[in-house]
């Protein structure tokens, strides 16, 4: 097979790295990287060009490149956009626009559909209040689709853009000879956890931060309730995830964005949990008046059916198996702790 030409948007990021791990891997890429900072050593000798600057800015660089596939993750995560809200609209939705035209040109011009990759997020949901979100539990895609952060209305709005640029762009579906138009497709994330990597500017980072923390023995304040639940999923599902939905035959895909999920958890089974491997940890809960908001108006779960019946969608991580298989032997190798207790 022909080598795949694949750029990667905020590649130092903790999917970044990751994705730009697993495509290494699997041969037959051609991987060129994107960010404002320099690669980090995990990934330096993966990439066989990094462009470094923002992308707003550099775009034109692109128009040179022959793309089969875009991973668009640069983006000014949750509680990030909602400190630096015009920063945040420039991050995530020009960027994704300029991304958007770029593959829009080449798949009309070269009549290629270019693959665009998004990765969307639980924040485009918006629960009106704590009572709803209890009773409504798992949503759908097309429900409660009102976001309460900066964040949220970008992630929507530039699904909507995505769906514009492959389906309707300058109504030219309705030519005679209808032009190419790019392939874009998304998965809306819940919040992610690697043992490698800690995330940053995200709201659903108290899962990730804690366990990090209790690992190394550090105390850790908890900026939400011990009551709040959201879904989470093993950053290697999220890579699989990413993969396999590139990988999907067009004719499979009944829609263009996707819910996805692993388990749904609150805080205070988090603490549960991360005190029976690390005894020791010190674990308080201090919410954060408007962290907490954040997260309380994302659904205490998504169903994520038509992404298992579509494109076979199923995580290898339930909730067992990701502190057991995957997070805790991996974050002691890491940090070299000593406990070893059962969960
Ligand atoms: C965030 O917390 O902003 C992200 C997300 C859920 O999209 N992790």
């Amino acid at each position: 097979m022909a080598e795949r030409s694949v750029l990667i948007t905020g590649a130092c990021g903790e999917i970044g790295q990751a994705l730009t791990q697993a495509l290494a891997a699997r041969d037959g890429y051609r991987i060129v990287t994107a960010d404002l900072a320099p690669l980090p050593d995990s990934i330096r000798s993966l990439s066989v060009e990094h462009v470094q600057g923002d992308l707003v800015y550099r775009i034109k660089q692109f128009y040179d490149y022959d793309f089969d596939i875009i991973y668009h993750l640069a983006a000014s995560l949750s509680s990030k956009a909602e400190v630096a809200t015009e920063e945040a609209h420039r991050i995530n939705v020009e960027g994704t626009m300029q991304l958007l035209m770029l593959a829009a040109y080449r798949s009309e011009k070269y009549r290629k559909s270019v693959k665009v990759i998004f990765p969307s997020s639980i924040a485009v949901y918006g629960m009106p209040d704590l009572e709803t979100k209890r009773r409504v539990g798992r949503v759908k895609e097309e429900e409660w689709n009102t976001p309460h952060t900066m964040y949220g209305c970008n992630k929507l709005y530039c699904e909507h853009l995505g769906i514009y640029y492959s389906r309707y762009y300058g109504q030219r579906h309705l030519d005679p000879n209808p032009p190419v138009m790019l392939d874009f497709r998304a998965v809306r994330f819940p919040g992610l956890i690697s043992a490698y990597t800690v995330p940053s500017g995200g709201t659903s980072d108290y899962g990730p931060e804690m366990l990090h923390a209790a690992a190394q023995g550090k105390p850790y304040a908890c900026f939400v309730r011990e009551d709040t639940k959201i879904s989470f999923m093993a950053m290697p599902d999220a890579i699989k995830c990413l993969l396999m939905l590139t990988d999907a035959p067009s004719e499979r895909l009944s829609r263009r964005v996707y819910n996805v999920t692993a388990f749904s958890i609150t805080a205070g089974e988090f603490r549960d949990r991360a005190l029976r491997a690390f005894p020791g940890a010190k674990i308080t809960f201090e919410p954060n008046l408007r962290r907490q908001g954040i997260v309380d108006s994302w659904p205490e779960d998504v169903d994520d059916e038509r992404a298992r019946r579509d494109w076979g969608w199923r995580p290898d991580y339930d909730v067992d198996r990701f502190f057991e298989e995957y997070f805790l032997p991996e974050i002691r190798k890491r940090y070299g702790t000593a406990e070893q207790l059962p969960l």
